[in-house]
């Protein structure tokens, strides 16, 4: 099979690009337009072909829950963990497997096929757990799916939750969590932190913390992490999710975290429609924007990415799957509408979300990797974002997954 008539990010010009069998065969510059034959050939229509979208962060456990058995009425993280706590004394493996399949699907249909779902593991049962396991088998021809051990509730401060923590593992998690600025104490929250760090050290697993998700400008758990990571040489494999307590951080402050964080070589992952919604809920006016320092990130030549953290759950109503509506928010949300940013808005959920997730030579559009590839619905970044554009085919393997037909739009009079 051929894709033709193709365009790649950073690149001028037209290509076909040869798929043979699962792989990427080759990447042909074409010097004109040309013609489709049958069903050999997919036509992109002079329109991008990228890697599959990527999703860095969501709750695949909680998704669809929304308001049962109550809906978090102050919209702020902390009445989220209560109603989520509520919820998952009613979870069981059927219900949980239905949402996440169903979760999963409305990933799919928008060009997402590499997903890190954190999953609530402050639950001696181990009943999302299981399920979830079984999902990320089921779903292999469909998405990647890496598995967080998430302790929702704490490590410390959650009854054997270090215990947990390690079964999770155990039992077959890829990533280990954490939620230092949930600890009842800050020796608790640091506590924590070292030992997530060891027990992802000692078993090889990535690392993805739920790290200082608060306006509280007190709250400097992503120094310890960082500084752990970049003692152990970890950085790369480590990420630092949400991180909005740097929004209230003063920049004194901040100009040396910094240092650390640029050494530490570790990730961030930001969800702006989340954070948006959640933060800022304890200020009056001026209000905060209660998101970490993206641009700012991005400008001293670290890692982030956007992930849509919930869809339909305690801690946030809406959500459809769509990645490209929350890197169209988060682009408004950020300062980053000026051109140098528009241009190649699409890194921060393909390139950087990949590098994130740690995927190496199994994601890019490149001789020889899989050919899990996109066709979009517009010729670069900025006229995917301007038209709210969308992923039009997904390949994976080699093989069509995705197709979406464009809304038909009629005028009626001219
Ligand atoms: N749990 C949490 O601690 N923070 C979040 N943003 C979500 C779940 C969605
Ligand atoms: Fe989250």
């Amino acid at each position: 099979m051929n894709i033709i008539n193709a365009r790649l990010r950073g690149k001028t010009g037209l290509y076909r690009i040869q798929i043979d069998g699962q792989r990427i065969g080759a990447i042909v510059a074409q010097s004109a337009v040309i013609q489709a034959t049958g069903v050999t050939d997919l036509d992109a229509g002079e329109n991008l072909v990228t890697a599959p979208f990527v999703e860095p962060h969501i709750h695949l456990d909680a998704a669809l829950t929304a308001g049962e058995p109550k809906w978090n009425m102050s919209g702020t993280l902390f009445e989220g963990i209560e109603r989520w706590s509520e919820r998952k004394a009613l979870v069981t493996h059927e219900d949980t497997k239905t949402r996440a399949r169903k979760t999963i699907d409305m990933l799919v249909d928008h060009g997402i096929q590499h997903v890190r779902t954190h999953v609530d593991v402050t639950d001696p049962s181990f009943a999302a757990l299981k399920a979830m396991l079984e999902v990320r088998e089921d779903t292999r021809h469909l998405i990647d799916l890496q598995i967080v051990a998430f302790p929702q509730e704490g490590i410390e401060s959650f009854k054997n939750g270090r215990a947990l923590m390690t079964e999770a593992v155990a039992m077959g998690a890829d990533v280990v969590g954490g939620i230092p600025h949930f600890e009842n104490t800050r020796e608790q929250g640091e506590s924590s932190v070292k030992f997530l760090m060891d027990l992802a050290e000692r078993t090889g697993c990535l690392v993805d913390v739920h790290c200082d998700e608060t306006d509280d400008p007190q709250s400097r758990f992503l120094e310890v992490l960082a500084e752990e990571a970049r003692v152990r040489e970890m950085g790369e494999r480590v990420t630092a999710s949400h991180t909005v307590a740097m929004g209230s951080y003063d920049n004194a402050y901040c100009y040396k975290l910094f240092r650390l964080l640029k050494r530490s070589k570790i990730n961030f992952v930001s969800c702006p429609t989340e954070s948006i919604h959640l933060q800022g809920r304890y200020d009056g006016y001026p209000k905060r924007r209660g998101l970490t320092r993206v641009a700012e990130i991005d400008r001293a030549g670290m890692n982030i990415c956007f992930g849509q953290d919930s869809i339909v759950d305690p801690w946030y109503p809406l959500g459809n799957g769509n990645i490209v509506r929350i890197l169209e928010a988060g682009l408004h949300i950020c300062h980053m509408l000026g051109y140098e940013d528009l241009k190649r808005a699409l890194d921060l959920i393909t390139d950087n979300s990949a590098r994130t997730l740690h995927l190496g030579e199994r994601y890019g559009v490149e001789v020889g990797r899989p050919a899990n590839l996109l066709i979009l619905s517009a010729p670069d970044d900025y006229e995917l974002i301007r038209s709210q554009g969308h992923a039009l085919v997904s390949i994976r393997e080699g093989n069509v997954i995705m197709q979406r037909s464009p809304a038909r739009v009629e005028r009626l009079l001219g």
